[in-house]
């Protein structure tokens, strides 16, 4: 009743409201009232009640990952929809919703194809801050800002297309699930669905922040028999074995490279690998950690601009399958609300991941926290 009040005395005017601005990247964001502009056809304004702190978020403000600025950062967001534009149907104020940063059309050659999660109406993977009729609806100080991934959740409100929108269950709790718009729905997917973890196997994770984390929650569900934990911070290590990780290695404790350690520990290589770190060489230390034959290793991290990756051919060549996911290869509108459904029934469980909370206006302790290594999640709550 509320909500829908709220709603019905701001629909169609702009709002002033807090938001995080990242005017440069070598420099803390900066908190500011922005003007959001109302949603046009096809677009939902969404009131975020909580954001997860996500490290990709972090590689834009360390410089690998490039985004056009001044932006509003964040994506692992989950609100209510304020008010709709024209057309929208699949949601309506009031609607609890996530903000994912992959849109699901429905109508794209990606979308219509069976296996296809990367739609077409968005190029993730070189954004350009901008609405999909080239405008923003953001402006502060009487600049337009950019949005990030057609998300930005480090607001009070944000506005992203419908197509991006997944709408939730009504009693979902939104300073948990917000979890499932990035971290846990990429790494869990990649191990569930990318690299199909089969009961009784073997797996290695390289990388257990948030997302690397998830991806050990993924092999467990899946019925991985053991299951190698890979970091270069100890605290994650020990965090990790709660989640099911059976050991745990720290590549600064050994002289020889990782993967090595990880094929002799092994016999022969792991089954399934999974780089959820985001840089060239452990890429390749996770390549060659699974089997040379029937190994399949998994990348999703987001390796600096420009880096290539470079490695024998060989490698694939004895057998091994190399395979990269986004967003763990759920087709986001009709698959994420069945994780829900599954969190609804108690068969996730969030808690593990979220390590830290804090109100929205100390986003930039929550950053802190993350660099520091100090942190899985942060959830912010607005
Ligand atoms: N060796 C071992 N561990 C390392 C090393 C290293 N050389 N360097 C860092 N680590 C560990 C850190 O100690 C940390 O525990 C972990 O790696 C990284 O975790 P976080 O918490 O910083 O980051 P996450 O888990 O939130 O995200 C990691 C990703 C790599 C998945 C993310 O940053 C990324 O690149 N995402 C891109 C993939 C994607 O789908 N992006 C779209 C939205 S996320
Ligand atoms: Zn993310
Ligand atoms: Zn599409």
């Amino acid at each position: 009743m509320e909500q829908e009040k709220c709603s019905m005395e701001t629909t169609g005017k702009v709002i002033t409201c807090k938001a995080a601005v990242t005017w440069t990247i070598d420099a803390p964001m900066s908190i500011e009232d922005v003007e959001v502009d109302p949603p046009k056809a096809g677009e939902v304004r969404i009131k975020i009640i909580s954001s997860g702190i996500c490290g990709s978020d972090n590689h834009v403000l360390e410089g690998d990952f490039k985004v056009p600025l001044p932006v509003i950062l964040g994506h692992e967001g989950a609100g209510i929809v304020e008010s709709i534009g024209e057309g929208v149907s699949s949601v309506k104020p009031g609607d609890k919703v996530l903000t994912v940063f992959l849109p699901q059309c429905r109508k794209c050659d990606s979308c219509l194809h069976a296996k296809g999660n990367c739609c077409l109406k968005e190029d993730v993977r070189h954004p350009v801050g901008l609405m999909l009729d080239g405008t923003s609806r953001f402006t502060c100080r009487g600049r337009k800002l950019h949005n990030a991934f057609g998300t930005s959740t480090f607001t009070e409100y944000t506005v992203m297309h419908e197509i991006s929108v997944v709408k939730l269950d009504e009693a979902a709790p939104l300073e948990k699930v917000c979890l499932l718009a990035c971290g846990f729905t990429t790494g869990y997917g990649s191990a569930i669905n990318k690299a199909r973890v089969t009961p009784g196997s073997t797996c290695v994770v390289f990388g257990l922040g948030g997302v690397g984390s998830s991806v050990v929650l993924g092999c467990k569900a899946a019925g991985a028999a053991r299951i190698i934990g890979i970091d270069i911070n100890e605290e994650k290590l020990a965090r990790a074995k709660a989640l099911g990780v059976t050991d745990c290695l720290n590549p600064r404790n050994f002289k020889k490279p990782i993967q090595q350690v990880v094929v002799e520990m092994t016999g022969f290589g792991a089954d399934f690998s999974f780089e959820a770190i985001g840089t060239i060489d452990t890429m390749v230390a996770a390549l060659e950690s699974c089997n040379s034959s029937y190994g399949v290793c998994v990348i999703i991290g987001v390796a600096p601009e420009k880096s290539q990756l470079a490695f024998n051919p060989m490698q694939l060549l004895s057998g091994r399958t190399l395979k990269g996911c986004f967003l763990g290869d759920f087709k986001t509108r009709d698959h994420v609300p069945l994780l829900v459904d599954d969190y609804m029934k108690n068969k996730i469980n969030l808690d593990p991941l979220i390590t830290h909370r804090l109100p929205f206006l100390k986003v930039n302790e929550g950053f802190d926290l993350l660099r520091s290594g100090k942190s899985v999640r942060c959830v912010l709550s607005f």
